[in-house]
């Protein structure tokens, strides 16, 4: 039986990529809301009916578990979510415990969606693990579509990311947590922008540990040494999608199929 992932898009592979590395056996699904992607600026109902719509999807394709990758869904629907399957529901959400057990200087600059900045999960984050840290918080408008249409690096992005990060780095931050799960694709220009006396953190590999333990402590785990496979579905047009996936996941062959659902 395969773990199920799904992402308003593409930066969910950045998570997918971290639990391929980890768990070589597992077979792997992975959904991309292309036709309504960025979720960012959505309304929390259809976000609610969409990742409904896809989890079901999911489902019925034989997923064991599922990964919302996606800070921006997991921050809004998590527990709606949770209610709904009686499988186990793995959720994303911004680094701040590693971001504030690394900083030294006690300053931390987080990038996200205005969503996940904005709900309650991320403010309960910052109240339990941030205390004595300065967090300073900045929505990214533009980003996910920047890594959606396959920019992930050159003038445009540099030059929007410097908008974001300049700020940041004018009030002395140490650590950038990337709180999407689009971001960890423009890792490289973050890092060359921000220079070497800072760290950027993102969630993947403590989020592929988690649905290592999830899957061990329900007997879950994949018994064969034979590697896994992957399926990729979108909402939106392949012929859009397909190519950006390819260079992602770093897979020429790789075929996205389409799978349309109303809500
Ligand atoms: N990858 C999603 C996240 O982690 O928040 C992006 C959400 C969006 O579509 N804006």
């Amino acid at each position: 039986k395969p773990i199920g992932f799904f992402d308003s898009g593409v930066g969910g592979l950045s998570v997918m990529k971290e639990v391929r590395r980890l768990l070589p056996a597992e077979n792997l699904l992975y959904f991309a809301d292309s036709a309504y992607c960025p979720y960012g600026e959505k309304p929390l109902e259809v976000i609610r009916d969409r990742v409904f719509s896809i989890c079901d999807f999911l489902v019925d394709k034989g997923a064991k578990i599922l990964v919302l990758a996606c800070n921006t869904a997991s921050v809004a629907v998590l527990d709606d979510v949770r209610k709904r399957f009686s499988i186990q529901v793995v959720g994303t959400e911004p680094a701040v415990k590693p971001a504030a057990a690394a900083t030294k200087n006690g300053r931390v600059g987080v990038l996200a969606t205005q969503v996940t900045l904005a709900g309650d999960r991320f403010n309960s984050l910052v109240e339990r693990f941030g205390e004595g840290v300065e967090v300073c918080a900045q929505a990214c408008h533009g980003l996910v579509d920047m890594v959606e249409s396959g920019c992930w690096e050159g003038p445009e992005a540099e030059a929007l990311l410097r908008s974001y990060l300049d700020p940041l780095l004018a009030r002395g931050v140490d650590t950038i947590i990337l709180g999407c799960t689009h971001y960890p694709f423009l890792r490289p220009v973050v890092e060359r922008i921000a220079g070497s006396g800072v760290s950027v953190i993102d969630s993947g590999e403590a989020i592929a540990r988690q649905v290592a333990r999830v899957l061990e402590r329900n007997s879950l785990l994949s018994g064969g040494t034979a590697p896994g496979g992957e399926s990729f579905f979108t909402s939106g047009d392949p012929g859009y999608v397909e190519p950006v996936m390819r260079l992602l996941w770093g897979d020429p062959e790789l075929v996205v199929r389409q799978e349309k659902f109303d809500c």
